[in-house]
């Protein structure tokens, strides 16, 4: 395999380039990194080492050259056709995967042109990683894009070490066995030493499927993998993500950033109560159960604005796929209802905002709402429920958030909701909004705790720990316990729902949804 003269050895893998292309007033196009969540977890990780990110920089036809970002960061693009997005990252990617790894919340497109420009890209991308891969590097490849990778990477450079991280759900096999190319999915990832999961029940997922669809050895967390010449096992456990909850913080704190929390609410006519949703516009996020359960709110005069203001953002998403632009109408004819129905001048039953906002103007938001409605129907983690409560650093607000988030698995502390169960979700935001203050800091003090301690950079190393040791598990140095228990080890039939302080026992959710 021909390598450049530069490499490096760390080597993250993600479709995007954390970069944006920006053009100045002379014309001239220029990259600029893009702050994130995984930007900041892998610039700690990858201080000290040297490290390079491969993926795609965004549009369509050529690519840059190789370059270093501002943060000094080696960023090695891989240039993807106009077709080649169209097939593999709108197609396969988001009309297929997607909605499988997603429960099928709506149907999944099966196109075997769509698999062969998926399998052409993630050869794209294996190439350029052991371009840039120096002997015995770590590989860390990220998301459903591109699960083929591993095994590429593993026959064209078996000196590396391979970690892949899955930042949606695993789906059951159940699920999962629909896809005709469910073999070579799961083939493809077992070329890596370790693969980590959002939760328990993702990673079991993944385990079972392997069994009962290759019917492969399986024992624990691991799985037994043995060609003519080799036999190895591959590791795979639960390594929930997290954010930046320092540097947030201190975004929160600064007094511009609670400036414009106080004009948010004073613009808004100062609401009593300021309910707020925050979610790219994607049928996973159930959107359309919120607005309906808030419909009913109103419709029943529990919420009345300007009294109670709910502010919908929706940020544009995958606006080329079919799914996705239907979602927009259905979403906005509902929100246009509303407002029909129940809007004064200068009072709208719901504040629309289909817009993107920098970092700020969000931690404004998250500091100007009383109540935080975090409702999926499915989503691997939900970095919204954990940047809120990261915002909250005067340990005010309320956390509505649906159990079909990997976040309910560790902000126990959440006014927890089934979004399918549309009264019990309109239980739970009148709950939110009419726990007294003092009851909702001690929860709001608890979710921060959570998150202070388990941040992305805890994330990040531990992933990294867990590669570094696969196919064991990393072990505890004598005499040193672990200063908390692991987020993982809490198994999903443990049933967290029940936990809350703040929660009853949920009543049995309804049979039919919503
Ligand atoms: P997403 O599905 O994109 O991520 P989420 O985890 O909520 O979902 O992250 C969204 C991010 O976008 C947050 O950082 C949020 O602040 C930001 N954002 C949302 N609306 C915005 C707006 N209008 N303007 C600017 N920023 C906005 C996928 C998986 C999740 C998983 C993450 C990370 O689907 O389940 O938590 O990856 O692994």
């Amino acid at each position: 395999m021909p390598r450049t003269n530069e490499t490096f050895d760390l080597v993250i893998a993600a479709n995007r380039l954390p970069v944006d292309r920006v053009v100045g007033p002379d014309g001239e196009a220029t990259w600029r990194t893009s702050p994130g969540g995984l930007v900041t977890a892998m610039e700690s990780v990858m201080k000290g080492r040297d490290g390079a990110w491969v993926g795609w920089a965004g549009e369509a036809g050529q690519a840059p050259d190789p370059f270093v970002a501002d943060d000094g960061m080696y960023l090695h693009p891989v240039p993807l056709s106009e077709d080649e997005v169209a097939h593999y990252y709108e197609g396969f990617s988001n009309d297929t995967l997607w909605p499988i790894y997603h429960d099928v919340i709506v149907p999944a497109t099966f196109h075997r042109y769509w698999f062969g420009a998926y399998q052409a890209v993630n050869r794209k991308f294996a190439e350029a990683i052991c371009q840039v891969a120096a002997e015995g590097a770590t590989v860390w490849v990220h998301d459903y894009q591109l699960q083929l990778v591993p095994t590429m990477v593993r026959e064209l450079r078996p000196d590396v070490r391979i970690g892949w991280f899955n930042h949606i759900p695993f789906p059951p096999v159940e699920l999962f066995a629909q896809l005709p190319w469910r073999r070579a999915i799961l083939e493809g990832l077992l070329g890596a030493d370790y693969l980590g999961f959002q939760r328990v029940a993702d990673s079991q997922n993944f385990i079972r499927a392997c069994r009962q669809l290759l019917g492969l050895p399986t024992k624990g967390d691991t799985v037994s993998v043995s060609r003519s010449d080799s036999a190895r096992r591959v590791r795979a456990s639960a390594v929930p993500i997290s954010i930046d909850f320092q540097g947030l913080e201190e975004l929160a704190k600064q007094p511009e950033t609670q400036q414009r929390a106080r004009e948010i609410r004073e613009s808004l006519g100062d609401p009593q109560t300021l309910i707020v949703g925050v979610d790219r516009l994607d049928y996973t996020k159930g959107i359309g159960h919120r607005i309906k359960a808030y419909g009913e709110l109103l419709a029943e005069d529990k919420v009345a604005p300007p009294r109670e203001t709910f502010v919908q953002v929706a940020t544009p998403s995958r606006e080329r796929v079919a799914a996705y632009q239907a979602l927009r109408s259905e979403i906005e004819g509902e929100v246009g209802r509303l407002n029909g129905e129940y809007s004064r001048i200068g009072a709208p039953a719901v504040q629309y905002l289909h817009h993107a906002y920098p970092r700020h103007e969000m931690a404004s938001l998250y500091l100007a709402a009383d109540v935080m409605l975090v409702t999926p129907l499915r989503d691997g983690m939900n970095l919204v429920a954990k940047e809120y409560v990261t915002c909250r650093h005067d340990e005010g607000g309320a956390l509505v958030l649906s159990e079909f988030t990997g976040a309910f698995h560790e902000l126990h502390q959440a006014f927890v909701c089934n979004p399918h169960d549309i009264e019990g979700l309109k239980q739970t935001i009148m709950r939110a909004i009419q726990t007294p203050p003092k009851e909702k800091r001690r929860l709001m003090r608890a979710m921060r705790r959570r998150v202070a301690d388990h941040d992305v950079q805890r994330w990040a190393s531990r992933f990294l720990d867990n590669l570094a040791h696969a196919p064991e598990r990393p072990s505890v140095p004598p005499g040193q316990a672990p200063s908390r228990p692991s987020p993982h080890v809490r198994a999903v039939h443990e049933a967290p729902a029940n936990e809350p302080a703040n929660e009853p026992a949920p009543a049995p959710a309804p049979a039919a949804p919503a």
